[in-house]
């Protein structure tokens, strides 16, 4: 415990009780608010105890309707499932800034010689995640420390912090989800960091990469994230594509070189965006990510970090972006946040819309063994009128309502035999011979070249909407039994006429099976 009459704010020390898992942690927060000592400074004076779940029928603003920590879901907590983290650099070192006006807020912690508020942040976080009940954080390097006017003096700050965090984080039980280094921020970096023209740059991006690894390294942080905020090109009258693909591949190279020799095991995480700030960012979206890594022999090292506001910007939805990095088992980690369709930037909100989630949660829970050493981390700010430090509390706790009821639906839909029947029943062709054969790598041109000429032409209405139903089942009594029957393949004859209708009839029952889907959706909600 920290001394009495201490100026330091006051998290709840664990005395001890370090190491905890994040849900046993969770179990023992409300025990803990009785040890804080009274003279302790508080950043958030008004939440007087840490964020309680109520239950949907409560009417406190400072209460879970939907996250229940120790509720379970498909044999895991919804405190395992999400290992939820605030992102350090919204929370605590934004102040309400956008493209037209600078800094709107003051925040208490924010005070002081840049290193004085480095550490009065630290201390603002790490009651703020004690308090809202959130067992990670995440940060870059120059929002945890500031930059010095030189290369040594900046990392010498990180380190002053990193020695202030590590404590914190003991007396805490709160952990580091990721760090990551800022390569974008300074303009050094305007012509990208590992892919800049200039070897010098990239060297002092592999410099500061170096010190944000041992960092995150040294604070236990379980994943280690590389967005490429200025890896792209604005022409391609001055660019080398193919030396700055190279470039940056080196650069991750270097990366996990590093980290085998430093013994650090967390995971290292790639967080695609496309459009900002340069036109053409070349991590642009998860496909394209895996096919980099592919192509550069680093697929085995890299997980994706998969943000739903980039998703949107990319011209995806969050749960495609999901589902295609669960596919191949990399989905490593997630920014949980939410972009506006009305306007066109990064606007990184809090996630308010249940349908996003749903679907995204649906996603995740495809991925064997979930997200792993990831989590959720909000990588969302509020906007620039909300001046008050307990909007930050209100923000927070809505996104995590929001993740855990879509957490709720998508387990329910995915538990739901109407539904799987749906999906099941679309795909059902693919269980006869033919389907195995061509997925068993067996199949040929020629022998599939034999299949259509017994096939209707053209399709029936049902085959040619590309129905869920079976198609080979409501194609047949044209293609099989009606032709067959008549002998010919002029559909012009009474009884393909008949059957014709007969098809459509069941077209139009396919479309009411297709309503009937999403009643199925949204009465889980
Ligand atoms: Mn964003």
């Amino acid at each position: 415990m920290l001394p009495q009459g201490s100026s330091r704010p006051g998290f709840f020390p664990l005395k001890g009780r370090n190491g905890l898992s994040p849900a046993a942690w969770l179990a023992n927060s409300a025990s803990l608010l009785h040890e804080r000592p009274t003279t302790m400074k508080s950043y958030f004076p008004l939440v007087k105890s840490p964020i309680k779940y109520e239950g949907p029928q409560s009417r406190d603003p400072l209460s879970f309707k939907w996250f229940n920590a120790k509720h379970k879901v498909r044999g895991k907590t919804m405190a395992q499932h999400f290992r939820f983290a605030v992102a350090y650099w919204h929370t605590f070192k934004g102040a309400g800034s956008d493209m037209f006006g600078p800094a709107a807020w003051v925040r208490e912690w924010n005070v002081g010689s840049p290193m004085e508020a480095a550490t009065k942040a630290l201390e603002a976080n790490f009651e703020f995640c004690q308090k809202l009940g959130v067992p990670y954080y995440c940060f870059h390097d120059r929002d945890i420390a500031p930059e010095g006017a030189t290369f040594t003096e900046s990392a010498k700050n990180l380190e002053t912090v990193v020695k202030q965090a590590k404590k914190m984080q003991k007396d805490s039980g709160i952990k580091l989800l990721w760090g990551t280094a800022n390569l974008f921020s300074n303009p050094r970096y305007t012509h990208g960091a590992g892919t800049n023209p200039d070897v010098q740059v990239f060297a002092y991006a592999a410099a500061q990469l170096k010190h944000a690894l041992e960092a995150t390294c040294e604070l236990g942080g379980e994943n280690y994230v590389f967005w490429g905020g200025r890896e792209g090109y604005e022409t391609l009258l001055n660019t080398k594509y193919s030396q700055e693909q190279a470039q940056f591949a080196a650069l991750l190279q270097l990366a996990v070189d590093h980290a085998k020799k430093i013994g650090y095991k967390g995971q290292f995480l790639i967080e695609p965006k496309p459009r900002e700030p340069s036109k053409h960012q070349y991590d642009y979206d998860t496909a394209t990510v895996l096919s980099f890594l592919r192509a550069h022999g680093l697929y085995d090292h890299f997980k994706i970090n998969v943000e739903a506001n980039h998703a949107t910007l990319a011209g995806h939805t969050f749960a495609h972006e999901l589902t295609v990095a669960a596919a191949e088992n990399k989905l490593g980690s997630i920014d949980a946040n939410a972009g506006d369709v009305l306007l066109g930037w990064d606007t990184d909100q809090f996630p308010i819309n249940l349908y996003d989630t749903a679907t995204a949660m649906i996603a995740v829970l495809q991925q064997k063994g979930g997200i792993g050493s990831g989590g959720f981390n909000f990588d969302a700010k509020c906007r620039r009128g909300s001046n008050d430090v307990m909007d930050l509390f209100y923000a927070h706790i809505g996104g995590m309502d929001c993740f855990a009821k879509g957490l709720l639906v998508a387990d329910k839909i995915l538990a739901d035999k109407a539904y799987n029947k749906i999906v099941d029943d679309r795909y059902a062709s693919w269980k006869s011979p033919t389907g195995k054969e061509i997925l068993a790598g067996k199949s040929s041109l020629d022998k599939l070249t034999a299949l259509p000429s017994r096939m209707a032409n053209p399709p029936s209405k049902a085959v040619a909407r590309n129905c869920w139903k079976s198609t080979s089942t409501i194609s047949c009594s044209v293609s099989n039994q009606k032709t067959q029957d008549c002998k010919t393949q002029d559909c012009k004859t009474q009884d393909c006429k008949t059957a014709r209708r007969k098809t459509e009839d069941r077209s139009k029952k396919c479309h009411a099976l297709r309503s009937h889907d999403l009643i199925v959706v949204s009465s889980s909600m």
